[in-house]
């Protein structure tokens, strides 16, 4: 079977550690097989039709080559396509962009098309600097090193609207009430009722006078993103000058030029950055797609030093499995998985260091158990609602999460704590308890049936694994 003329089916080639993974599902209106070529072809080095232009050097050194096809109807299944090194402009990521998440998204006879999984070759890795703080070096500024416990954040809300002191008024309850960080909303920069830098002076004042009071040490990350990366450098000189740790960034909406430049020029000044993925879901959910893993691998090699990854049990979507593996892509140094669920065999080169991942969306002290039996304790917890909705107010929310993250870190369940801790059995009685054996259960489960759910996913595609990474609950 060919596409435009040419072939790009090769099911007997064996890949090469340089080559870069892809791993899709498509379905349309053709065979499996001629659906596969036409996406090798377009996100190559083909076209519709044969062109008297081609020519062998073309074709065999820098062609897309499917060497692995999972049919689960005739018009539908899993593609393996390999990408030679060559074929890249490897030191820009959106040269790689328009080749293998460009134009394929359009082509008429698909009904489906998802990116499962990515994987880049070693070599490619080394161009980036990866993160520069990453768990070890947040965990030293905090002081966390040795306790290892999960970290716990907020977010201001209501998400826009506040003035500076308000918004200050709020930090400082948080800080001085036991959290770590405290950060700015996906859609807060500079707004009329809330200038960036009042915002920002008023806040250090309260970081300040919490450090002080309680001896440990806070961070605030600021939302520097801005569409002119002048707006966003003058941000962080700003805040390097002032005294401030930590940068944030939106950074899908923001896109990866601005990423790239925005985080060397952030850690040059040895700043941390906070990473926040708002948009990202609008190329997660469809059936024309791109999982989160994709992006997450980019920011971890790119270099954020913590990233949102969802909660499996909060407001964002996302099964604990899939948050699970967002966690794994987040903190393995060298992930060995089979391919399972939709992932590709993937290891991170050795100086790219792991990103503190982030759960949030919907948390509340109620799920702490959950989260660290989900996570472990190499996660930051992050509750917006969770916090400043506790019946007693910011202060209390902001106890209760510490009390919960104390408590469980050293052992102790979370209704057993609750006994001891009012505002913590407040907080319970308001948001409500979710046994952490679910999520255990779950786990067992899917690690004993690896292969089962494997097979469920490989004979029915995408349905089952949308039914297995979004939804899945057992029992
Ligand atoms: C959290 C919130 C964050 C989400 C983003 O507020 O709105 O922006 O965490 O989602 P709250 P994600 O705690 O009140 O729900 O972390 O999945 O990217």
């Amino acid at each position: 079977m060919t596409y435009g003329g040419y072939n790009y089916l090769d099911l007997k080639y064996k890949t090469k550690e340089t080559d870069f993974k892809v791993l899709i599902y498509a379905s349309g209106e053709f065979k499996l097989e001629k659906l596969a070529e036409a996406i090798a072809s377009e996100s190559s080095v083909g076209t519709w039709t044969k062109i008297s232009t081609m020519n062998k050097k073309v074709f065999t050194e820098y062609k897309a080559r499917v060497y692995k096809l999972i049919k689960v109807t005739d018009n539908s299944g899993f593609i393996f396509i390999a990408y030679p090194y060559e074929h890249f402009d490897a030191k820009n990521i959106l040269q790689f962009q328009a080749s293998v998440m460009g134009n394929l998204f359009g082509l008429k006879e698909l009904y489906d098309l998802y990116i499962m999984d990515i994987s880049f070759p070693i070599k490619y890795q080394k161009q980036f600097k990866g993160p520069k703080f990453g768990i070890n070096g947040i965990r030293k500024y905090l002081g966390t090193t040795k306790s290892r416990r999960p970290h716990t954040g907020t977010i201001v809300k209501p998400k826009v609207g506040l003035t500076p002191k308000e918004f200050a008024n709020v930090a400082y309850k948080a800080w001085s009430n036991g959290l770590d960080l405290v950060k700015d909303d996906e859609n807060l920069v500079d707004q009329k009722f809330c200038r960036w830098k009042d915002r920002f002076d008023e806040v250090m004042k309260a970081l300040n006078r919490a450090e002080k009071i309680t001896g440990e040490k806070k961070l605030y990350a600021t939302n520097i993103t801005d569409s002119d990366i002048d707006r966003m450098k003058d941000r962080v000189d700003y805040v390097y000058e002032n005294g401030g740790k930590m940068v944030m960034m939106d950074v899908y909406v923001m896109g990866m030029p601005a990423l790239c430049s925005m985080v060397n020029y952030v850690h040059n000044l040895g700043l941390i950055i906070h990473a926040h993925r708002a948009g990202y879901s609008a190329h997660q959910r469809g059936n024309f797609g791109v999982n989160f893993q994709v992006y997450e691998k980019f920011y971890r090699m790119i270099g954020v030093d913590q990233l949102h990854i969802g909660t499996g049990v909060g407001k964002m979507e996302g099964s604990p499995m899939l948050i699970k593996r967002f966690h794994d892509v987040a903190v393995k140094h060298n992930g060995k998985e089979k391919l399972y669920l939709g992932s590709l065999d993937f290891k991170f080169a050795k100086h790219i260091k792991p990103i503190f991942p982030v759960t949030s969306g919907g948390v509340n002290p109620g799920m702490v158990d959950n989260l660290v039996a989900l996570h472990g304790k190499d996660i930051i917890i992050q509750a917006g609602g969770g916090v400043h909705g506790h019946p007693k107010g910011t202060a209390a929310g902001a106890r209760a999460l510490r009390y919960a993250v104390d408590s469980v870190n050293k052992g102790i369940p979370l209704l057993k704590a609750a006994k001891k801790n009012k505002d913590l059995k407040l907080a319970l009685d308001k948001f409500g308890y979710t046994e952490p054996s679910g999520i255990r259960k779950i786990f067992k489960f899917e690690k004993e049936n690896k292969d089962l759910l494997n097979h469920l996913i490989d004979k029915d595609g995408m349905q089952t694994y949308r039914m297995i990474t979004e939804h899945f609950s057992i029992g």
